[in-house]
């Protein structure tokens, strides 16, 4: 073992922080400190993580620790099944204090904040540093929060905007006269457009030998492991994005919102995994997607629309996180307790949007946002699934998922489980709007255009019993106003045959029934 370094200093990296560019790495020096990185039991295991989830994440670290040796690092690196792994990352910290003698113990900011506590009540010699990888900064978020009633993300993001100078004419007015394109983003998918070929990443021998042990220690975790391939390099991520640069830029910005049968990514990057740890760097994303706009590539609904989600939405929920936490995670704003189906673990449902995208994020750990927000998450609110059960599941199933992303936009975008600090209404909707936005519906043994009876589409019914059961807690809600008289127009009888196929649809999930 090497020793080397006694007195020195010692910098642990994470698995979401493989990025060249952390504070620590020109904090710290190759001469005479040590980098940390560890596999350890405590974070593979605190959700059951995808099992490709926890092979990226492995076989990503193993690649970066490689590059670091290359430049010259000192990198102690501790495999899961290194008979002397404590299991934790604040028992590793402690054991390498140890055995190095290392005076102090460098750390960059936890995705996290259950880690981060961890570290920071482990009584360690720590000194924090700022994720740099984030446009705006935990204290710079507070800042723009301080004051505000409200937190609309729509002035953050213009704020990100004026501060990045992304996207805008020369007197500081926004490219194209506005900020936000989101309505130029929901077009329909013609009939027969498809997206293009998938780009994708073959196993060397580093993931070969992960894929082994995630195999073997990991098989009581839901998802498929074989279907992987995803870049675990930062030349490999490159490799995706430039795919995405060249194929699928162009029709995103009209295709956003849209989904169809047998299509996971359609015109979606995929990158936000190999973003969240590190592999791809935002300003460099961004800068390419603004030069794509100015060069007549692709047009401003497709460069906006992109850049929104990763200088807006993207650091608004990292900003959200972090000034909430911790009694964010508690909150339960309409009261949920309902178990998650078993069939969020298996895809093995009758509905057929449903199936589609549980099916797929078994398979590859990935949906888009549509399909995340309006057919697994909009199911989730329509039948009250409790929150917390409802974002472990995304926090497990999903590779991109880590807490200061997944938890804002499950529970409070998804769940409205925050009282609508997050999202001015909730996201609710029935059958009818993924019938517009997909294919789905034509293959499927319900009914969209019914909502009541045997056949009718499940989401219908869930959707008014929704409305329903919620109606002093929303329904002065000026965004759901029209949607309320609506319900008053229906005639009792029908409310009540919906109510009952509701209350039917809800017992069934009770009894552990699939739909
Ligand atoms: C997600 C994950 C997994 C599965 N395993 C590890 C690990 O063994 N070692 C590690 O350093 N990081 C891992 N991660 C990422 C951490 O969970 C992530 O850094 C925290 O959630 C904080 O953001
Ligand atoms: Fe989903 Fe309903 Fe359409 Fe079936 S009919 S695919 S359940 S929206």
């Amino acid at each position: 073992m090497v020793v080397a370094g006694a007195g020195g200093r010692l910098g642990l990296v994470l698995g979401d922080q493989l990025s060249f560019d952390l504070e620590l790495l020109k904090v710290l020096d190759p001469v005479h400190d040590t980098l940390l990185m560890a596999e350890v039991d405590s974070e593979a295991r605190y959700v059951r993580h995808h099992p490709q989830k926890i092979l990226l994440i492995f076989s990503a670290m193993r690649h970066f620790a490689e590059r670091l040796r290359e430049q010259g690092w000192r990198v102690i690196y501790v495999k899961l099944d290194d008979p002397d792994n404590s299991g934790s990352l604040p028992g590793e910290l402690r054991r390498w204090q140890t055995a190095l003698g290392a005076a102090q113990l460098h750390v960059t900011e936890c995705g996290e904040w259950r880690l981060e506590q961890a570290l920071r009540d482990a009584g360690l010699p720590l000194t924090v540093h700022v994720d740099r990888r984030f446009l705006c900064s935990r204290e710079a978020f507070r800042d723009w929060a301080a004051g505000r009633t409200s937190l609309r993300m729509e002035y953050f993001y213009r704020e990100m905007r004026r501060q990045s100078g992304l996207l805008l004419e020369p007197d500081g007015r926004p490219c194209g006269g506005t900020w936000n394109l989101d309505a130029d983003n929901r077009k329909a998918l013609p009939r027969g457009l498809r997206g293009p070929f998938a780009a994708r990443f073959g196993h060397d021998a580093i993931t070969r030998e992960v894929l082994q042990l995630v195999g073997q220690r990991f098989s009581d975790h839901y998802g498929d492991l074989a279907r992987f391939d995803y870049p675990v390099t930062h030349e490999q991520a490159q490799e995706l994005w430039q795919h995405f640069l060249d194929f699928s830029l162009a029709a995103f910005g009209d295709y956003q919102d849209a989904m169809a049968e047998g299509e996971p990514f359609l015109f979606h990057a995929r990158i936000s995994a190999a973003l969240n740890i590190g592999l791809l760097d935002v300003r460099q994303l961004c800068a390419d997607v603004e030069r794509a706009y100015r060069e007549n590539r692709v047009a401003l609904n497709a460069a906006e629309g992109f850049i929104r989600q990763l200088i807006g939405w993207r650091e608004y929920v990292r900003g959200i996180y972090w000034l909430r936490m911790p009694e964010y995670a508690e909150l339960n704003g309409l009261g949920n307790t309902r178990a998650l189906p078993e069939f969020y673990w298996s895809g093995a449902t009758d509905m057929r949007c449903m199936s589609q995208a549980i099916g797929q994020t078994l398979e590859l750990g990935y949906a888009h946002h549509i399909q995340r927000l309006m057919v697994t998450g909009n199911f989730a609110l329509l039948a009250g699934i409790a929150p917390k059960a409802i974002c472990d599941w995304y926090l497990a199933v999903y590779l991109d998922a880590f807490d200061w992303v997944e938890l804002p936009n499950t529970l409070g975008m998804v769940m409205h489980a925050d009282g609508g600090y997050l999202g001015s209404k909730p996201y609710c909707a029935s059958g009818r709007y993924i019938q517009r936005m997909s294919d789905y519906c034509g293959g499927c043994r319900y009914r969209v255009d019914q909502a009541t009876g045997s056949d009718a589409c499940p989401f219908n019914a869930l959707y008014w019993h929704f409305l329903i059961r919620h109606q002093e807690q929303l329904g002065g809600n000026p965004r759901l106003a029209l949607t309320y008289r609506n319900l008053q127009r229906m005639d009792a009888p029908r409310r009540d045959a919906i109510w009952q196929r509701g209350e039917e649809l809800l017992a069934r999930l009770d009894a552990g029934e699939p739909l």
